[in-house]
């Protein structure tokens, strides 16, 4: 039997206004029905945006560390609650689950890292210009914030964002992807369970465009949080910017791993294995372009291919299984069809490029993990985000052409070079377009306490993680007292 799941606005458990449902299925058994989950309205945005600004004017004056301590309480019970998640995680959205062990534990860092983050809400000070008069800052919440996440981390991604949201004093409102509501509704649950009080967290299930669309575009919310395609995260920001909303979006990625020619090649292979086919492909961070230099490169692809055939598909609550289902039917046929660009554009295939045939995996969307060679930069599988298991190999001449070619993207995500020479390695970290760059490791594998985020259209320029997710959620107020009995004029007065 599937669970069934409420909204929880205001401190109550409710259905949609609509009364109207949808279910979520299994992506690796389209029979198994996960749960099922209301289909809601603006009305029940508006509702829990209303509830959400109620709390947040009595929330913002609960300290910022007794704040903290409720987000180590949610660490805590995430702990207890680790195999649970995970095991639910990968009913609902494929990865296997020494990943969603993984995706849980970086929601667990993330609400220990807010708890010490709540005693660091730094602000600054500095001499006035004015005798008898002090100058200084503090740090105050913005609002409410509207959270609007993916499926392919279905608890760190909220925890990213709701927890710093939260410990700066602010209210949210959470509407999670409809492919990964459960794991949304089972951390609001820990939340509130940990003493969030009712209205500081809300979750709203439903559509991005009906109720997402909502939160971008009500005036009460006056910070949006998005992590999704670079499409949807242009329309939110247009729509957001007319009210002048202060908004963080981290967008897609065509993240590539250069391999030198003095690179240590087993672990480089080891490398781009982890970057290109965990999470099946489906990270903004994964390893979708594979940049060999001229000497290593046909042995590089040979050793690669032997490996990738090797890759074990399957449901991935057995622990074996290495590659996941895709996370839906829709997605499983965009990269079937992007084998198909890629082959018409003449690039060559050297494994995968299927839906396997084995009956055990009959009902799931499965995708064989695939590796072009001969890509070209003008190919759309060298531009495009693919989202799976799809890894486009070029073959480079010299390390500036590798930089070359790991910056010709509108994307500026991740970034990996594997070299021994200190030399272009520092080079790589100065010349590579983006917000990460990994050195003798995968493009994949953030940790929690460093910001997270891509340049070019991989963002809008806020960071995500680390110290910096918390300049996002608070507004400077810089504060003057005067303390000289007169008026006393800056600019002038001293000059
Ligand atoms: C994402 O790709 O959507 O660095 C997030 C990583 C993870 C987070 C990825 N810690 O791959």
């Amino acid at each position: 039997m599937a669970d069934i799941y409420k909204n929880y606005i205001n401190g109550e458990w409710v259905d949609s206004s609509s009364g109207e449902t949808f279910e979520n299925r299994n992506p690796a058994n389209h029979d198994e029905v996960v749960g099922i989950f209301p289909k809601s309205t603006q009305e029940d945005a508006d509702r829990a945006i209303a509830a959400a600004k109620e709390a947040q004017a009595k929330w913002r004056l609960v300290p910022a560390p007794e704040r903290g301590k409720i987000m180590r309480k949610v660490g805590d019970l995430m702990v207890q609650r680790k195999e649970e998640l995970a095991r639910l995680m990968t009913r609902e959205m494929g990865k296997v689950i020494n990943e969603t062990r993984g995706d849980v534990q970086e929601g667990i860092d993330t609400a220990y890292y807010a708890e010490g983050e709540s005693r660091r809400l730094f602000a600054e000070a500095a001499p006035s210009e004015l005798p008898n008069k002090w100058a200084f800052t503090t740090r105050l919440p913005i609002g409410v914030a509207g959270i609007i996440t993916p499926w392919n981390f279905p608890v760190a991604i909220p925890t990213w964002k709701m927890f710093p949201a939260i410990t700066c004093g602010n209210a949210v409102v959470f509407k999670p992807a409809t492919d990964t509501p459960a794991c949304g509704g089972k951390l609001v649950e820990i939340m509130t369970e940990a003493g969030v009080p009712k209205g500081v967290v809300n979750i709203v299930y439903g559509s991005g465009r009906t109720v997402g669309m909502r939160l971008v575009e009500h005036p009460d919310v006056r910070a949006i949080s998005f992590t999704g395609s670079s499409d949807i995260g242009k329309i939110i920001n247009a729509k957001g910017g007319q009210q002048l909303k202060r908004i963080s979006l981290e967008l897609g990625g065509k993240n590539a791993q250069l391999v030198m020619d003095d690179a240590n090649l087993e672990l480089a292979l080891d490398g781009v294995l982890w970057g290109a086919f965990g999470t099946t492909g489906q990270r903004c961070t994964a390893t979708s372009r594979l940049l060999l230099h001229k000497d290593i490169h046909d042995k590089f692809v040979e050793m690669l291919v032997e490996r990738v055939n090797k890759l074990k598909l399957g449901n991935g609550l057995d622990e074996s299984v290495e590659v996941g289902p895709l996370v839906n039917e829709a997605q499983q046929k965009t990269i079937d069809e992007y084998c198909s660009i890629g082959k018409e554009e003449g690039a060559e295939m050297v494994c995968g490029g299927k839906i396997p045939d084995d009956p055990e995996l009959a009902k799931g969307w499965f995708y064989k993990p695939t590796v072009f060679i001969n890509v070209k930069r003008t190919m759309r599988i060298f531009q495009e985000e693919i989202f799976g298991p799809v890894l486009s190999i070029s073959k480079i001449n010299s390390f500036e052409e590798g930089v070359e070619h790991l910056n010709d993207s509108v994307y500026g995500l991740s970034s990996s070079i594997y070299t021994q020479d200190i030399n272009n390695a520092f080079r790589a970290i100065r010349d590579f377009q983006a917000g990460i760059t990994y050195v003798n490791g995968p493009t994949i594998g953030a940790e929690c306490h460093f910001p997270f985020g891509g340049v070019k259209e991989t963002g809008n320029g806020h960071r995500e993680g680390g110290w910096t997710v918390y300049d996002f959620f608070t507004e400077w107020k810089t504060i003057y007292v005067d303390f000289s009995g007169k008026l006393q004029r800056a600019q002038i007065d001293n000059y």
